[in-house]
């Protein structure tokens, strides 16, 4: 058995929770259009016969304009100190920007075995892909550089080839049919999120947060309560919408998702609730899961 934790490091947007769930073959961590999806560090497990890989999907690293955004920052920059191996994901499409840069700067600090992934290579012609290779080599001296696309499913198992060679333990964290580290209440909860990221507009998706309240086992279903917590009461009216349209729209198709993750019929209620500039105050950032990471 050769294994090992893998970070999965990169600005917002360049596609590592895709790529995440593409190696793993389940949907473990949303992903949207918009930049600032993932909040929480989620492991996302590979197995094959004779090799363990955890992938660690970080949020993407950005300059932070709240205390949460600083958290969020933090447990990206301490997967890239406490992982074994790093993979820095940029989009070969948009190219290199001054976010890839900084991220960068940070990984040099390290030391550890590096893999450059160029993703999105579906939005580019070959020679698009070696001036991209071209354009980050003299970077760093990367151990390795792997054009895919995560989205596509392409060239991703030989980034899963190269990967073999930089595990470093012979140790099976977990048993060989798990996939994540993640509780269902957990994947729950970020359904709802990633609905409301898809179908609202500007600052919303960023200004609230979801939290698994009840889960009741009935015979042949489930009853689960999700709480919508927005940061002003502004937003209320948004995520509600008229006459409850947009509430519905974000309950149908997070039921949905959750009758396929639980194998079993689904009722869920949605509820908002405003608590007043969660993403500021430590008690509500612990209440929400972001204790960890506080300054
Ligand atoms: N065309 C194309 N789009 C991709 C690819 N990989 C990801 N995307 C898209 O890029 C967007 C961002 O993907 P995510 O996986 O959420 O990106 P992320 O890096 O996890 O973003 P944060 O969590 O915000 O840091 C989504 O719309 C994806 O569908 C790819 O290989 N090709
Ligand atoms: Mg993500």
């Amino acid at each position: 058995m050769r294994s090992g934790f893998i970070g999965v490091v990169g600005r917002p947007n360049v596609g590592k929770s895709t790529l995440i769930n593409t190696i793993v073959g389940k949907k473990v961590a949303i992903t949207s259009s918009k930049p600032q999806t993932t909040r929480n560090i989620i492991q996302g497990i590979y197995n094959e016969e004779g090799y363990q890989m955890v992938f660690v999907d970080t949020p993407g690293i950005h300059k932070p304009s709240s205390k949460l955004g600083k958290i969020l920052n933090n447990q990206a920059y301490y997967s890239i100190k406490d992982n074994d191996i790093i993979l820095f994901v940029v989009d070969a499409y948009e190219g290199l920007g001054s976010g890839d840069k900084f991220v960068l700067e940070r990984i040099k600090e390290t030391k550890k075995p590096t893999i450059l992934v160029l993703n999105k290579i579906d939005k580019l012609s070959k020679e698009q892909i070696m001036e991209s290779i071209n354009t980050y080599k003299d970077l760093y001296d990367f151990d390795e550089i792997v054009p895919v696309s995560s989205l596509k499913n392409k060239n991703v198992l030989e980034l899963i080839k190269v990967l073999k060679h930089y595990l470093p333990d012979t140790i099976q964290y977990y048993s060989k049919d798990s996939k994540t580290n993640r509780q269902i209440d957990f994947l729950m909860s970020e359904i709802v999120r990633e609905k409301i990221f898809n179908l609202t507009e500007e600052e919303v998706p960023h200004s609230i947060t979801c939290q698994t309240d009840t889960v009741e086992i009935g015979k042949n279903s489930y009853n689960i309560r999700i709480n919508i917590i927005v940061d002003r009461d502004s937003l209320k009216k948004i995520i509600i919408g008229s006459k409850g349209s947009m509430i519905k729209k974000i309950g149908i198709s997070s039921r949905k998702e959750i009758e396929d993750l639980l194998g079993k019929n689904v009722y869920l209620e949605l509820f908002v609730k405003t608590v007043k500039k969660w993403k500021e105050k430590e008690k509500y950032l612990n209440e929400y899961g972001f204790n960890d990471f506080l300054e």
